[in-house]
């Protein structure tokens, strides 16, 4: 049973979510996503985020390539959550590319190419534009 971990808010669900669990989910039997919290986001980006944490937990629960979730409350925890969830290989975006080599001696570490012309910020901000 080879399982893959990966992380993120996946808030304002679109299709370069999609696409990157789904990749990622291709490279072992099951995938397990790191959700991060309301106040994770509220750290790392300085606002909340649009879609609440209930919420956006419900949603990847609710995904047929998505085995299990669980709350991501530190950026820093990241070696703990591999070890807790047995995981063989860590995938993210490659806007974390390097970000994650030092859990190389943990699992493997993948970074997937971002899917283009799609994020959260660019569908909020066409939303504004257009109310
Ligand atoms: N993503 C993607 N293509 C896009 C947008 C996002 O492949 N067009 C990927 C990101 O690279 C990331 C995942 O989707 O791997 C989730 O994206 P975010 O919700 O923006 O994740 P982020 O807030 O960067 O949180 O511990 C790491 C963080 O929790 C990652």
């Amino acid at each position: 049973m080879r399982t893959v971990i990966t992380f993120g808010t996946f808030d304002v669900f679109h299709i370069g979510h999609l696409n990157i669990l789904k990749r990622a989910r291709s490279l072992g039997d099951r995938l397990i996503v790191g959700v991060s919290t309301d106040a994770l986001n509220y750290k790392k980006k300085g606002r909340y985020p649009i879609y609440k944490e209930e919420d956006r937990l419900a949603i990847l629960s609710g995904l047929s390539c998505v085995n299990g979730i669980f709350r991501e409350e530190s950026l820093e925890w990241k070696g703990q959550y591999i070890r807790e969830h047995k995981a063989d290989v860590l995938v993210m975006g490659d806007d974390w590319s390097g970000k994650f080599d030092c859990y190389r001696d943990l699992c493997e570490v993948v970074y997937l190419k971002r899917t283009a012309d799609i994020s959260t910020t660019e569908i909020l901000a066409g939303i504004r534009a257009a109310s």
